[in-house]
């Protein structure tokens, strides 16, 4: 498996609470994502970003929409949609997707585009559950649902172009989790996703969840995407993230674990979301995130 590797950017921040985020893809790339992919041996292509509005031209009225509480739901769907349609085509060019968010909301773009045609599973490393709803959601905030989007859940059934056509909860893992809403949390757990918390990791240890969350996903016949949420990791790894959250895994688990999706051999598709440059310390959680994608995409150590 050595696809060329297109690098795609969604500059996106109107899914998070804060801005900063769109900022996000310069700063992975500036962080070094080009010398990191060249050491793990990968040919990349830069794609350049996907268009996403700036907070000055954005309609000030989808902030606060009338109904439901997603804020700025159809600049979402623009974005995604685009994002969407440049993923499925680097896939059928027999190319790797690695996206560079943006805030999460960019993963029903990364999800629906490498789910089209195909049947993947999906591994979500991230410290909240992203398993909001508009009517469950207790920010409005986008960021805090995309994988309740992918998957058709409550409200977002009536919502196609967020659902990823093939993909099922029973191929879908989540792992880290240490921040979920009330609601969220039964969502989840009627839900067929399998969802791993930072006390699983605490007692099994990193390898044992992570080989699990593997088997959930590789357990579908087309490969998998791999959904890498910064704030996963912890603060004092990760400080450049809008919603942190204290209790994350540490630099030498991150690593391991993208190592072990390399070893897979099953990356279909990858991303990279939620670096804030504006709270980070020396573009070091950008840096980090380009480390990781290295991991992920087959980087050895010797
Ligand atoms: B991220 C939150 F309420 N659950 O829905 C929400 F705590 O993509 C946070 O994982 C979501 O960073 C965090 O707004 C979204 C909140
Ligand atoms: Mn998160
Ligand atoms: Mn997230
Ligand atoms: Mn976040």
């Amino acid at each position: 498996m050595t696809r060329p590797v297109r690098i795609i950017g969604a500059p996106t921040d109107y899914g998070a609470n804060r801005r900063g985020v769109d900022m996000g893809p310069s700063a992975i790339r500036y962080g070094g994502l080009a010398d990191q992919l060249a050491d793990a041996g990968v040919t990349a292509i830069d794609d350049g970003d996907v268009e996403a509005p700036p907070a000055e031209v954005r309609d000030p009225d989808a902030e606060a929409p009338a109904e439901g509480s997603a804020k700025f739901l159809r600049e979402t769907r623009d974005v995604v949609t685009s994002l969407s349609d440049r993923v499925a085509e680097t896939l059928a060019a027999e190319e790797r997707p690695l996206v560079l968010g943006g805030d999460h909301s960019v993963a029903i773009g990364s999800v629906t585009g490498s789910a089209r045609d195909a049947d993947i599973g999906l591994v979500w490393f991230d410290a909240h559950g992203d398993f909001n709803t508009p009517a469950t959601s207790p920010s409005g905030n986008v960021h805090g649902m995309p994988l309740a989007a992918v998957l058709g859940v409550g409200d977002f059934a009536d919502t196609p172009w967020a659902n990823a056509d093939g993909l099922r909860e029973e191929n879908v893992a989540v792992v880290g989790l240490r921040d979920v809403d009330d609601v969220e949390r039964d969502a989840i757990n009627d839900s067929d996703v399998t969802a791993f918390t930072m006390s699983d990791i605490d007692e099994r240890g990193i390898d044992a969840v992570v080989d699990d969350a593997l088997e959930v996903a590789c357990a579908a016949p087309d490969g998998i995407h791999v959904s890498l949420d910064l704030d996963w990791l912890d603060p004092r790894e990760a400080p450049g993230v809008g919603t942190p959250v204290r209790g994350g895994v540490t630099y030498r688990e991150a690593h391991f674990a993208l190592e072990s999706v390399a070893r897979t051999g099953e990356l279909r598709s990858l991303e990279l979301v939620e670096v804030n440059p504006i709270l980070d310390e020396h573009n070091e959680t950008a840096a980090l995130a380009t480390e990781l994608a290295a991991s992920g995409l087959g980087k050895r150590i010797l």
